[in-house]
């Protein structure tokens, strides 16, 4: 059946023992349609004979720019179970970068939803494209569901790549192995969320990216659970309508959503019969950890992770979560900070974070100067963030890129933000360095809450209430008051716009 000890394909061991165990569970609901592990694997088959018949063989990139349905699983599947490498990227880019994307992946095909393919000026003329439906039995309906062999794979064959854009520049494709989604599942969703066949989980994340990917395609189908998808970016309210209707047991969102979801709901206590809820993306606000306890009664696991690493490779635990850190390594991951010449800083000193362990991405792809930036020669990768360690425990700082230095001392914006945060007007914040005179000050963002109006005498009262909460060199020089903070896709503040 293609799944034996020396056949490593990512698709095999997804699909076969689930197949085995319980073909006709639901693995997917999505938008009224639930969909079992025959059916998908069914829709996975179908995809496989598409490609074949395409001529698309091992190696051979296919890039996915599908909406997440049951119809982008079973396309990712197919692609990885014929041997050849999936690239999914998002949904609602522009043309220009489409056109990037398809060139620098060197796509021999694309698949895409409709929505996708009437984007104006899509480049449909640069790679063959297909457009797809959202519905799986449409979607593969004239495709045999007849079983496709797994391809052999070795350790180092592509099974995947997702494109990360740092702060800068253009976005950069990450390639992983058909190994490293399984040592991910195996090390984060099992060994530390503790997930199960009778899991349901629902994430905010999207497909494509790293940490939706894991969250709704490999973790559920890797242990047999079940995943709720939804094929747009759900409001707070549509969550919890999902929540409503599919009783999911883990959620995975980001900050943001956290922080929208406490906002919109109007009662003192929201009931969700889940056992968990994870976050990252980028550090979890203690106050949130605490408000979402005090609403829900539940526990927000946050960690951090990258899509150079898969996933997660730091975070809490259930029933020890330190609200505001980011808890210990994951098992089977090495966590390293140091200084800006690479020396291990001491306990309590803030460090550039390094990792290394299973899953982690070999090489950036047609970037060797990033590559060998980034990944170094003794197997660690430097992530780009920046924290301190005491006890074993981690605290995100920030990226490295973000951090100020004033009179020779650093400044992790994110210290800053949690202190302005407890302030009662507050509703979100992010400091960023601004120049006066050719130094670097901080500069705080600041989004009131209702009924709260800016100006002078709330600029004073802010500022005395930091004076005594932090040092005199972390306090902001600026205040401004704006309506919305520029954000990433996934949620993560993007204060080198600030800073500009
Ligand atoms: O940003 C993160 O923390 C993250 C988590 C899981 C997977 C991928 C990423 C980028």
């Amino acid at each position: 059946n293609g799944c034996t000890a020396n056949n490593r394909n990512l698709t095999a061991h997804l699909l076969l023992p689930n197949l085995a165990r319980h073909p006709d569970k639901t693995a997917y609901l999505c938008a009224g349609q639930a969909v079992s592990y025959r059916q998908l694997a069914a829709g996975a088959y179908g995809f496989a004979r598409l490609l074949h018949a395409k001529g698309i063989g091992p190696g051979d990139r296919v890039l996915i720019v599908l909406v997440d349905s049951p119809v982008f699983v079973a396309a990712f599947l197919g692609t990885t179970l014929i041997g050849a490498v999936a690239v999914p990227v998002g949904t609602a880019l522009n043309a220009e970068t489409y056109d990037f994307l398809l060139s620098d992946s060197e796509a021999r095909l694309a698949l895409v939803s409709p929505s996708v393919a009437a984007i104006e000026g899509f480049p449909r003329a640069r790679t063959d494209c297909l457009v797809c439906g959202e519905r799986l039995a449409e979607a593969v309906a004239e495709r045999p569901s007849v079983p496709v062999a797994a391809a052999a794979v070795g350790p180092d064959d592509l099974a995947y790549m997702l494109y990360t854009s740092g702060s800068t520049g253009r976005p950069k494709g990450v390639p992983h192995r058909h190994g490293d989604l399984l040592a991910a599942a195996e090390r984060y969703a099992v060994q530390v969320l503790g997930m199960g066949e009778d899991d349901v989980v629902l994430s905010a994340s999207k497909l494509y990216f790293a940490y939706g990917l894991g969250n709704s395609l490999a973790f559920p189908l890797y242990v047999g659970a079940t995943a709720v998808l939804h094929p747009d970016n759900p409001l707070p309210d549509q969550l919890l309508a999902l929540m409503a209707r599919y009783r999911p047991t883990l959620f995975f969102s980001v900050p943001t959503v956290y922080g929208q979801l406490i906002r919109s709901v109007n009662e003192d206590h929201l009931s969700l019969p889940m056992r968990l809820c994870v976050s990252a993306g980028e550090a979890l606000p203690a106050a949130m950890v605490e408000e979402w306890q005090r609403l829900t009664g539940l526990e927000v696991l946050d960690g951090i992770g990258s899509t150079e690493m898969t996933h997660i490779f730091l975070s809490n635990r259930p029933g020890d979560l330190v609200p505001g850190s980011t808890g210990r390594p994951v098992p089977g991951y090495e966590v390293r900070l140091v200084d800006d010449d690479g020396n291990p800083v001491a306990s309590g000193v803030t460090g550039h974070l390094l990792v290394r362990g299973p899953g982690a991405a070999p090489r950036y792809w047609n970037r060797p100067d990033k590559t060998a930036e980034t990944m170094l020669a003794d197997g660690f990768i430097r992530t780009g963030d920046v924290a301190v360690e005491q006890e074993g425990r981690y605290w995100h700082r920030g990226r490295s890129d973000d951090m100020l230095k004033v009179g020779g001392q650093w400044i992790s914006p994110l210290q800053v933000e949690e202190v302005l945060r407890t302030h009662p007007v507050v509703s979100d914040c992010a400091v960023a360095a601004y120049r006066l005179g050719g130094l670097e000050r901080p500069a705080a963002h600041l989004i009131l809450r209702p009924g709260h109006e800016p100006g002078r005498p709330l600029e004073k009262a802010l500022r005395a209430f930091l004076a005594v909460r932090l040092p005199e060199y972390m306090c902001p020089l600026v205040y401004r008051f704006v309506d919305d903070l520029p954000r990433t896709p996934t949620g993560k503040v993007q204060r080198f716009k600030l800073k500009q």
